[in-house]
C-alpha cells in the first residue's frame, strides 16, 4: 500500500489529487467499471428483495422521534440502559425503506479489477450466509452515528439554514457487533495489491433524490480502512441482525460516518481505481462558504459529543437534588474528561464518569444538581477525548449540516 488512507491527512491529500484527475479516470475506466456496474444491475440484482416498510420495528413515541423514513432515539430512553443500546430503541436511518432479505438465498457478491482475475459483476465471487458463519468471528463494541446527528442545532442554536433530517442528538447508538472481519472475506475473494477502493452496496431500493434516481445506496471505502477494523456483521447485541439494522449482513465501520456502515449488503466492487458515488461526492462532504465548490474531502471520522439523558424541555421539581446523567463519545477514542454547566456556560464542574468505556463506545456520567430557584435553565455538557479534542461553543457551518460537535444547550424548567 502506497498511502495509508485511514490517516486523515493522507486521505485528504490523496483524494484531493484524485479529484483533480477524476475526469481522466472516469474516461479511462468507463468501458470497464461502468459497463460492469450496469451488467451488475441486470444480473447480480435481478431479484429485487421484497420491501417491508420504511422502518419495520415498532417506534413507540416514548422511545423515538420519527423524521420521515428515519427515527432517532429520545435521549431519556438511554437512561438505565448499559453500554449497549437495546435494538428496541436503536435509531434507524433509511434512505428508502427496510427490505426483507432471506438469509437462505442471500449471497454476498464480490467483483472488480482489484480481485485476482478481475471477475465482473455477472460472475462474482460469492459467499452464502452459512459460509460467513463458518469463518472465524470477531466481536466489537462500536457506536454507529449519523453524520448529521445534531443537525437541528445549526438552526436552533446558531440561526443557520441547513438541509437534511433535523436530528437532535439521538441518531447514535452503541452495539456489540459480531461477524467476520471484512479483511478475511476480501482475502478469500482474491484481493490483489492493486486494489485501492471498495464499493459496498445495499439491497434496499434505489434512492431517488428530488426526482433523480441515484441507484442503490453505496459509498466507497478506501482499502486500508476496509482491511483495518471493518466487520461484516451478522449479529447485534447477541441476536441476528434485525431487518431495520441490515439483516442478514451489514458493514460496521468503526469511528467513521454512519453512511459507511452499509446495511443489507448485497455486493462489493473491489477496484484498482478510485471509486465515486453520490455518497462520497454529492453527500457526506462539507459544502459552504469555507469549502471549495466540489466540497471538502469525503468525510471519514465522526467527532466528540455529549448528551443528557433527559427529555428535551424536561420539567424538574424544585427543592431537591437531581442526579443528572448523560453520555459522551468520540471517534478518536476514549473520553478523558466530562464537564457540566447548569448556568448556561458561566461555570463548569467535573462530572463523575462510571462503568467501562470501550474505545469505540461511550462513557456514562452523572452530576448531582440542586437547582437554587424555579425557572428556566440551560444545561450544558462538554467532553475532551484521549487525543485532547474537545467540544467547541460553535460548530463550523456547512450547508448540509454535518458534524455538529458544539456544546448543546439543553433547556429544562424547574418548578
Ligand atoms: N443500504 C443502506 N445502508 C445504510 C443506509 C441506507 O439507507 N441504506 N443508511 C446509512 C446511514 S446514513 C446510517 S446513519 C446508518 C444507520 O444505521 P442504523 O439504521 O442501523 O441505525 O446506516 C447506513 N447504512
Ligand atoms: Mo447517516
Amino acid at each position: 500500500m502506497d498511502h495509508d488512507l485511514t490517516d486523515e491527512a493522507t486521505y485528504e491529500r490523496v483524494r484531493a489529487e484524485q479529484r483533480i484527475s477524476r475526469r481522466g479516470v472516469l474516461r479511462a475506466t468507463a468501458g470497464v467499471s461502468l459497463g460492469a456496474a450496469f451488467a451488475g444491475t441486470r444480473t447480480a440484482h435481478a431479484a429485487t428483495p421484497h420491501v417491508g416498510g420504511p422502518i419495520i420495528k415498532p417506534l413507540p413515541p416514548e422511545l423515538f422521534i420519527t423524521h420521515g423514513t428515519n427515527a432517532e432515539t429520545r435521549w431519556e430512553a438511554f437512561k438505565g440502559t448499559g453500554q449497549h443500546t437495546p435494538v428496541d430503541r436503536f435509531f434507524a436511518r433509511n434512505h428508502v425503506a427496510t427490505p426483507l432479505v432471506d438469509a437462505r438465498t442471500w449471497r454476498l457478491k464480490l467483483w472488480g479489477s482489484g480481485l485476482r482475475g478481475s471477475p465482473d459483476a455477472g460472475h462474482p465471487v460469492e459467499f452464502s450466509y452459512e459460509d460467513l458463519l463458518g469463518l472465524r468471528a470477531e466481536t466489537v463494541t462500536a457506536f454507529i452515528e449519523c453524520t448529521g446527528n445534531g443537525r437541528s442545532f445549526y438552526t436552533s442554536q446558531q440561526g443557520q439554514q441547513v438541509s437534511g433530517t433535523p436530528w437532535k442528538l439521538g441518531a447514535v447508538g452503541v452495539a456489540r457487533w459480531r461477524g467476520v472481519p471484512l479483511s478475511t472475506v476480501l482475502e478469500r475473494a482474491g484481493l490483489t495489491r492493486r486494489a485501492v477502493d471498495i464499493l459496498p452496496r445495499g439491497l434496499d431500493p434505489d434512492y431517488v433524490d428530488k426526482g433523480e434516481n441515484l441507484g442503490r445506496v453505496r459509498r466507497p471505502l478506501p482499502i486500508a480502512k476496509a482491511l483495518k477494523d471493518v466487520l461484516l456483521a451478522y449479529e447485534m447485541n447477541g441476536a441476528p441482525l434485525a431487518p431495520d439494522h441490515g439483516h442478514p449482513v451489514r458493514l460496521v465501520v468503526p469511528s467513521w460516518v454512519g453512511i459507511a456502515s452499509i446495511k443489507w449488503l448485497g455486493d462489493i466492487e473491489v477496484s484498482d481505481k478510485p471509486l465515486f458515488s453520490p455518497w462520497n461526492t454529492r453527500f457526506y462532504r462539507l459544502f459552504g462558504p469555507d469549502h471549495p465548490a466540489e466540497g471538502s474531502a469525503p468525510l471519514t471520522r465522526m467527532n466528540v459529543k455529549s448528551a443528557f439523558e433527559l427529555p428535551w424541555d424536561a420539567q424538574l421539581t424544585g427543592h431537591r437534588t437531581h442526579v443528572l446523567t448523560g453520555r459522551s463519545w468520540s471517534a478518536n477514542g476514549r473520553i478523558r474528561r466530562v464537564e457540566v454547566s447548569v448556568d448556561a456556560g458561566a461555570t463548569w464542574h467535573r462530572a463523575r464518569t462510571h462503568g467501562p468505556q470501550p474505545s469505540r463506545g461511550w462513557v456514562r456520567w452523572e452530576f448531582p444538581w440542586r437547582p437554587k430557584a424555579p425557572g428556566r435553565y440551560e444545561l450544558l455538557a462538554r467532553a475532551v477525548d484521549e487525543t485532547g479534542v474537545g467540544q467547541p461553543a460553535i460548530a463550523p457551518y456547512n450547508t448540509l449540516g454535518y458534524l455538529f460537535g458544539a456544546v448543546v444547550r439543553h433547556p429544562v424548567t424547574v418548578s
